[in-house]
């Protein structure tokens, strides 16, 4: 049981390494909407909200996660009692419709603080973790062809990572499918190269588009058409050997199990923000286990510990597609107190209790928006 004393949020602005270029925005700053969690049994959990490119990207921008949490959200739950996330979401879900990313920052905060007080990592709370090491792959976007080429052959140097999404679906279809095979003809054979459309394309191009990229030998092709074309994302996958992830497509465990009672073959990308944290996140990758659909550890480049909280529950399920859990090696700085370990294309699961991050209140300050 916690009960929750008090919550405060933050709008911390973080430059990027380099402009991340997606086909809807180009980022060259993430802004993280942190959330404290004060419970009256003296633990503090702490939560974090991400979303890509303002309102480009998701329906709810950093500035109106916080007003939600504040205005709506922190009324209804301070002074309440909850004995797990179960009974926090069924609060939040009575009187709160939608709102996913504000209220993954509060489960994501609430599991902080929960494990915490038990001396349990989130995983524990969540199932357990099958493994502590987590595939992680980095996504190629600064725009230029050669420069992603150099970039990818740098990592791969170096060993930091052994497969890569570019994303694509910004410029025509024969400029990004040359850019695609030969960033693939320059990587190699070995290297699994992905691409991410972002729903760019109509069922036409992503027939034309997907032809061309799995006879140029891509491993995967990520939410093609837009996100409400369920029928189309469906037929795609039936036709083409090459498989489709369903990202914008599937955020809850209703979207997947629509996708896959329709005939959708394929894999889902998972993401804490999209279905409502952690828990809920873990939802729909039962549902794609009963269903024989893959399961990818998705992301929407949060800082190390939003990325925490989805290690924590990627790390009680099988990833057939492993994860791009790499957020924190986009931004020049974070806010904690010991950055995550990526090595080897593989991430390492903190182990103490509760999250297992420490937050750096300094840094916290110095990104805070003035
Ligand atoms: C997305 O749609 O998958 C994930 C990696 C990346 O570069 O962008 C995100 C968003
Ligand atoms: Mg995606």
């Amino acid at each position: 049981m916690l009960t929750i004393e008090s919550l405060a949020c933050w709008l911390v602005d973080i430059p990027t390494v380099r402009p991340h270029k997606l086909s809807m925005a180009t980022m060259g700053c993430q802004t993280l909407m942190m959330v404290r969690m004060q419970c009256a049994e003296g633990v503090i959990g702490w939560g974090e909200g991400t979303t890509i490119g303002g309102l480009s990207y998701g329906a709810e921008s950093p500035e109106a996660m916080k007003l939600a949490i504040e205005n709506y959200l922190s009324p209804l739950l301070c002074g309440q009692t909850f004995s797990g996330v179960a009974a926090l979401a069924e609060a939040m879900n009575a009187s709160v419709k939608g709102n996913t990313f504000a209220k993954s920052a509060l489960e994501t905060a609430f599991l902080d603080a929960q494990g915490k007080a038990l001396g349990l990592p989130v995983s524990a709370l969540l199932g357990g973790a099958i493994s502590t090491q987590l595939p992680v792959l980095w996504t190629l976007a600064s725009g230029d062809t050669q420069q992603d080429i150099d970039e990818g052959k740098r990592l791969l140097a170096q060993g930091r990572h052994h497969a890569f999404k570019l994303k694509i679906g910004a410029r025509t279809l024969d400029a990004d499918v040359r850019h695609a095979l030969a960033i693939k003809a320059a990587l190699g054979e070995e290297v699994s190269v992905r691409v991410d459309v972002n729903q760019a394309w109509d069922f036409t191009t992503a027939m034309k588009g997907m032809s061309a990229l799995e006879e140029g030998g891509i491993d995967l092709i990520e939410q093609p058409i837009p996100l409400w074309d369920r029928q189309g994302l469906i037929a795609l996958s039936q036709r083409f050997s090459v498989p489709i992830l369903a990202d914008e497509a599937v955020s809850t465990s209703s979207d997947g199990y629509a996708l896959a009672s329709g005939g959708f073959r394929g894999a889902y990308a998972l993401k804490i923000a999209k279905a409502g944290g952690p828990a809920q996140a873990l939802k729909l990758a039962h549902v794609a286990q009963a269903a024989g659909v893959a399961l990818y550890g998705g992301t929407m480049l949060e800082g190390t510990l939003g990325t925490v909280a989805s290690l924590h529950a990627w790390s009680t399920v099988n990833m057939q597609w492993g994860t791009e859990m790499f957020g924190p090696l986009l931004l020049k700085d974070d806010i904690v107190a010991t950055p995550l370990n990526f090595r080897e294309g593989q991430v390492s699961l903190p182990q103490g209790p509760g999250l297992g991050v420490e937050i750096d209140c300094d840094k916290l300050r110095f990104y805070t928006r003035k």
